[in-house]
């Protein structure tokens, strides 16, 4: 069937007042219909300037259709398309780093939103710390134009400052602990480092409000953007296809209150997300991270055939009843009812999310998917052998081949270090160990207690394999 090209909607387009780091899939289905339906609600000049931090790809895409893209809501038994149109522009940072910190600049800006994933903030996950010997860091630290998204805000902070206008509220959006604080931290660090006037300022002016996010979005593909053009009758080269589920917790904080009315679209403006996001975190993303190492050493393609077979549901069922203990409920939320809904987004058969996506970058996401948790229940004496499980897969994951030998694509910021710590052992105990020692991601006190029980649990794991481990979870 020939299509048309994507255009754009015909609401007039709102001005510019955020600008957004690290433009993926995720932002594009969450945020920005998020912002689209504050907008529509209450007004406001809350269009977008995204920015790409790496490649153009998405810049090159949404170009000719003058930055209008589809967001396709995927239910189990059919999809729901609709054109979002608050994007004004996209800039790709390493062609042009100074537009970028133009953009910032604007004093019509006042909110700089980030997704930019766990290894975007250069922190070292176990300590929350700045990573001053990551390269983006060092170079940033040294060079008025930036790389890092951190680089960009410091050095945007610094030029407001300079200019005697206010700063801009900085929003995270990715899926760690206390997001607010991290991005908080690191920022003042970094200014410390460049102008200690700089850090004060920014400690006494600036807003880092914490959220959680939440909404399940699987990198676009190719038969993706087909599947949208049959569905739509327009040709859309840069797609978003999400799951019908969103949440968005907001901490309340933001310069002057200037913000869109998020509330009017469905977010929970509060004055802590601490619970929310703890839950979300942990279980959310820690059986995702679970389902992921496991299922993917078991030849699972996505989460839903992962769950679709029984041994795994039971596996989740029986991570949540080791994660629940160790979680402080949000007031109102029932967290066995949360799990029941998991499981339920889990086995979506239209969402292709692939365990090998899930499964990048463990070593920032196991500090607080999965080791808080064993942290938690380790204090309380509590056992958690499926929680261990999913540890050693991951440890299995990272030694680089799969169960029949084939070598695995493993996408970690540290993948080197992690195959440098485990090649040529052999025994399980040995790799558990060597793996204990990497304390960027395994404080010593942590390791030192996590020893016997991950060594008993990879034993097993390298003996039996991975269906067979979450199969006996059934017994
Ligand atoms: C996933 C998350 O890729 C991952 O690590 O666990 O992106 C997850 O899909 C989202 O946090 C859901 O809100």
């Amino acid at each position: 069937m020939p299509v048309d090209l994507l255009t754009r909607g015909d609401l007039p387009r709102p001005r510019s007042g955020i600008v957004h780091l690290g433009l993926g899939a995720f932002f594009r289905a969450f945020g920005c219909v998020y912002i689209a339906d504050a907008i529509a609600a209450s007004g406001g000049d809350w269009g977008v300037v995204g920015i790409s931090l790496r490649n153009p790809a998405t810049r090159d895409a949404l170009r000719p259709q003058n930055w209008a893209y589809t967001s396709v809501t995927l239910y189990p038994e059919q999809s729901e398309a609709r054109v979002i149109d608050v994007l004004n522009d996209v800039l790709v940072a390493p062609e042009d780093p100074e537009a970028v910190l133009a953009a910032m600049t604007a004093p019509e800006i006042k909110i700089v939103s980030l997704t930019v994933t766990e290894k975007g903030y250069c922190h070292i996950p176990s300590t929350g710390a700045l990573d001053t010997d990551h390269a983006d860091i060092a170079h940033d630290l040294s060079n008025p134009l930036p790389v890092s998204a951190i680089g960009f805000i410091v050095r945007a902070l610094q030029r407001r400052r300079d200019a005697g206008s206010a700063p801009f509220t900085v929003l995270s959006c990715d899926n760690l602990p206390d997001n607010g604080r991290v991005v908080r931290g690191v920022v003042l660090e970094f200014a410390r480092l460049i102008d200690p006037a700089l850090a004060d300022w920014i400690a006494d002016h600036g807003r880092f409000p914490a959220t959680m996010v939440d909404r399940i979005t699987p990198a676009t593909t190719q038969d993706d953007i087909a599947r949208v053009a049959t569905l739509t009758g327009h040709y859309d080269a840069a797609p978003v296809l999400h799951e019908p589920f969103a949440q968005w917790v907001i901490e309340d904080d933001f310069i002057d209150n200037a913000r869109p009315d998020l509330a009017a679209a469905g977010a929970e403006m509060v004055t802590s997300v601490t619970r929310h996001e703890n839950m979300k975190l942990k279980m959310l993303n820690g059986t995702h991270s679970a389902l992921a190492y496991t299922g993917y050493l078991a030849g699972k393609e996505t989460i839903a055939d992962t769950i679709a077979d029984p041994a795994f549901a039971t596996y989740a069922r029986v991570l949540w009843t080791e994660i629940i203990p160790a979680v402080t409920p949000p007031e109102g939320v029932n967290l066995e009812e949360y799990a029941g809904a998991l499981l339920d987004r889990y086995a979506n058969p239209s969402i292709r999310h692939l365990t090998w996506q899930i499964a990048m970058d463990g070593s920032q996401k196991l500090p607080q998917r999965l080791l808080a948790t064993l942290r938690c229940n380790l204090d309380n004496g509590r056992a958690s052998p499926a929680l261990c499980t999913a540890v050693v897969a991951w440890m299995r994951y990272v030694c680089g081949t799969d169960e029949a030998g084939n070598k695995i694509d493993v996408r970690d910021p540290h993948a080197a270090k992690l195959l440098d710590l485990t090649s040529g052992l052999d025994d399980p105990a040995h790799i558990v160990r060597s793996l204990l020692t990497f304390d960027a991601v395994f404080p010593a006190d942590l390791a030192a207690r996590l020893e016997q029980p991950l060594i008993a649990a990879a034993r097993e794991f390298w003996a039996k394999g991975a269906q067979a481990t979450v199969e006996a979870f059934s017994k």
